[in-house]
C-alpha cells in the first residue's frame, strides 16, 4: 500500500460530504473537532499510569499542577472542542447535572447539539483496562437565533444525525455512523491520524459471546436468568455453550461483540430497577451504531431508538447485538 492509499478520518468525512451536494460542511466540521478531542484524551490516557507514578512523591505532578481526574479532563476537552467548532450550540454530558448551553454568539447559533459520555468505564482506568468515549449528534429543534433548550437534548435516538465511540484499547479506534453504515478508524500514532481500518462494519447475525455482569444474577428478572441458562446449556447445533466475556466497559464489550457477533445485556435488577446505562449518553448512540451495522438494540420491549427521554440522565435496560441472539432473548424474556 502506498502512503496515498491511506484514508484519514478527515479525508473520509470530506469524501462523504461530497455525496451530499447541498451539505455545507457543518457536520463535517463537528466530526473533525470530535476527532481532535479524542486524540487529546487519548494522549492523556496513554500517560495515565506514568503521571501517577511521577506524581506520587508529592502532592503535585511534574508540571506543578494537581493531577486532574481523567474523566473531568475528558469532559472539558470535548466540551471545549465542541464549542470551538462553532457548529454546536450546547452539550449534555454524563459528567454534568444539566446541559451546557453555549452563550457566545459564534457557538450559540450552531445547528447541532451533542450528547457525550466523555469517559465511559472510567472506574477501569486505574487497572489499565480499556475505556471509551461515546457521542451522539442531533440537529437542534429550537430556533437558531436563540440559545439551545432542553427540548434539543430530549429527542428520541431515531433523530440522531451521527453517533460514534472512541475505544482507548490496545490501539485507539474511532467508530462512527451518519446513518449510512458504520466505519472504523484506527489511530496511527506515528502520524497522529485516525486512518480507515474497518470500512462498512457489519455484525454477524449470530455469535457465541454473551456479555453480562453475572455477579448480579440473583437480582435479575426470571426471563434474563432463563436466557443466561440457555447460553450455558450444551447444544452443539446452536454453538452452545456460549462464551462469557464481560469487561465492564460498555464500549469495549460492544466493540468486541460487534466484530465477532454476540449479545450484550444490562438488565433491570433489584439494585438498578431501570438498568444502569443512560439512555441519552450510552444506549442511544450505541443503538444507532449497532443498527447501522445490522444488529438490534432494545430495552426488552421497545426499540431503544424510539424511546423519548423524559430527562437527561434517564436509565434504561439495554440489550444489543446480533439479531438472532436478541430475538431469542426477547422470546424468552418478554
Ligand atoms: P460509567 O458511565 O459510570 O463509567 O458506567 C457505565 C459502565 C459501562 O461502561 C459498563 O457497561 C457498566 O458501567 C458496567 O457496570 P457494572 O460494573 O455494574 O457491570
Ligand atoms: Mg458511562
Amino acid at each position: 500500500m502506498s502512503s496515498y492509499d491511506i484514508i484519514s478520518l478527515n479525508d473520509f468525512i470530506i469524501r462523504q460530504q461530497k455525496d451530499f451536494p447541498y451539505a455545507r460542511g457543518e457536520l463535517s466540521s463537528l466530526l473533525h473537532h470530535i476527532g481532535t478531542a479524542a486524540k487529546m484524551v487519548n494522549a492523556k490516557i496513554r500517560k495515565a499510569g506514568l503521571v501517577e507514578i511521577l506524581g506520587r512523591a508529592g502532592a503535585e505532578n511534574p508540571q506543578g499542577e494537581d493531577q486532574q481526574k481523567l474523566d473531568r479532563y475528558a469532559d472539558e476537552v470535548f466540551i471545549d472542542a465542541l464549542q470551538a467548532s462553532g457548529e454546536c450550540c450546547g452539550v449534555a454530558s454524563e459528567e454534568n447535572q444539566n446541559e451546557v448551553v453555549f452563550t457566545e454568539e459564534f457557538a450559540a447559533r450552531g445547528k447541532y447539539i451533542v450528547c457525550i459520555d466523555p469517559l465511559d468505564g472510567s472506574s477501569n482506568i486505574d487497572y489499565n483496562v480499556s475505556v471509551g468515549s461515546i457521542f451522539s449528534i442531533y440537529r437542534r429543534v429550537t430556533e437558531r437565533d436563540a440559545e439551545s433548550g432542553i427540548a434539543d437534548f430530549l429527542q428520541p435516538g431515531s433523530k440522531q444525525v451521527a453517533a460514534g465511540y472512541v475505544i482507548y484499547g490496545s490501539s485507539t479506534m474511532l467508530v462512527y455512523t451518519t446513518g449510512n453504515g458504520v466505519n472504523g478508524f484506527t489511530l496511527d500514532p506515528t502520524i497522529g491520524e485516525f486512518c480507515l481500518s474497518h470500512p462498512s462494519m457489519k455484525t454477524p447475525s449470530k455469535g457465541r459471546i454473551y456479555s453480562i455482569n453475572e455477579g448480579n444474577y440473583i437480582k435479575f428478572p426470571d426471563g434474563v436468568k432463563r436466557y443466561i441458562k440457555y447460553c450455558q446449556e450444551n447444544d452443539p447445533a446452536t454453538g452452545r455453550p456460549y462464551i462469557s466475556r464481560y469487561i465492564g466497559s460498555l464500549v469495549s464489550d460492544v466493540h468486541r461483540n460487534l466484530l465477532t457477533g454476540g449479545i450484550f445485556l444490562y438488565p433491570p435488577s433489584i439494585i438498578y430497577p431501570s438498568g444502569k446505562l443512560r439512555l441519552v449518553y450510552e444506549c442511544n448512540p450505541i443503538s444507532f451504531i449497532i443498527e447501522q451495522a445490522g444488529g438490534v438494540a432494545t430495552d426488552g420491549r421497545n426499540r431503544i431508538l424510539t424511546i423519548s427521554p423524559g430527562s437527561l440522565h434517564q436509565r434504561s435496560p439495554f440489550y444489543c447485538g446480533s439479531p438472532e441472539m436478541i430475538s431469542q432473548l426477547v422470546g424468552m424474556c418478554c
